[in-house]
């Protein structure tokens, strides 16, 4: 199986299984990411995700063998099978972790990108490999790129092909931290377990409003804060935590509707 899937109380781990190719992408294994995204949405006890890899590698980006003898027009067509897996990440209503293993090329590194928070181990590489072999970033490259690093260093990164350190990687805000390599699943793990014990709700409207943020006029955004706002504030969990607050005690979240 391509894509591996481990429920944990709270929380699915989701992980990229073809540890002979660096986790290289098939259509294949996009449409079981994409399934594997789908069943976690509508399972309601699974309130955050964790995404890593098989191996020494997070994900090599397309499998090149597999588009060695593409025809002309047959390239593109492609992305329709993967980009359905970044819009699902980004429209997901639980947090996404991240915990980039290894090297994350390619599209490899902008589905790592399309998490909410991204960890990596201190001996991980993210690399657009795409001007390596002709190509532009895709997957969300050129969208994630410039927000995270700025127009300046996507420009480098994606004309330039160079591996970037994990550590580089966080210091430049491409990812939250980058974390001894030996240290990375645990992390990873405490991290999404807390994730899923949070206010559920109020986490997918972070995700939407942080996302709708890069296109809108603070006059828009500040409506959007108040709508969201009222939403959140709707959830039990917003009740429980002011008790909890008022009680001094650590809130009980449940992360349902109602
Ligand atoms: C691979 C791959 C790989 C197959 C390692 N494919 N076998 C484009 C077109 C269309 C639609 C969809 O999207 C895209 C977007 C893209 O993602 S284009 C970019 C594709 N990715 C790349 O160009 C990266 C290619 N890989 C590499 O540059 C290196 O393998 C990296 C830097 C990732 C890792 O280097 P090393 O650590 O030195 O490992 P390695 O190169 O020895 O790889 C290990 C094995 O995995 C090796 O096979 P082998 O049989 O020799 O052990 C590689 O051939 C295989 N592999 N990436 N993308």
């Amino acid at each position: 199986m391509t894509i591996l899937v481990d429920k944990h109380p709270g929380y699915w781990q989701i992980t990229l299984n073809r540890p002979d190719r660096l986790n290289a992408l098939t259509i294949e294994m996009g449409a079981a990411l994409l399934a594997a995204l789908e069943e976690a949405e509508a399972d309601e006890s699974c309130r955050a995700l964790l995404l890593t890899g098989a191996g020494r590698g997070f994900c090599a980006g397309q499998d090149l063998t597999a588009i060695a003898d593409a025809g002309p027009g047959e390239i593109g067509p492609l992305l329709d099978h993967y980009n359905p897996v970044v819009r699902k990440m980004r429209d997901l209503r639980v947090p996404i972790v991240c915990a980039v293993n290894g090297v994350a090329a390619g599209a490899g590194a902008n589905l790592a990108f399309a998490g909410d928070i991204v960890l990596a181990g201190r001996s991980a590489t993210f690399l657009q490999a795409f001007a390596k072999i002709g190509l532009i970033p895709d997957v969300g490259g050129t969208w994630f790129l410039p927000r995270l690093v700025g127009p300046a260093r996507a420009r480098a990164l994606a004309m330039l092909a160079e591996p970037l350190p994990a550590e580089t990687a966080a210091e430049w805000g491409l990812i939250w931290q980058a974390v001894d390599d030996a240290q990375l699943i645990d992390e990873a793990h405490r991290l999404t377990a807390r994730l899923a014990s949070q206010a559920t709700i109020a986490m997918g409207l972070v995700k939407r409003a942080l996302d709708a943020a890069e296109i809108n006029t603070l006059d828009r955004q500040l409506d959007l804060e108040r709508d969201f706002q009222d939403e959140a504030a709707r959830s039990p969990d917003f009740r429980e935590g002011v008790r909890a607050f008022l009680e001094k005690r650590p809130p009980a979240f449940t992360g349902r509707r109602t």
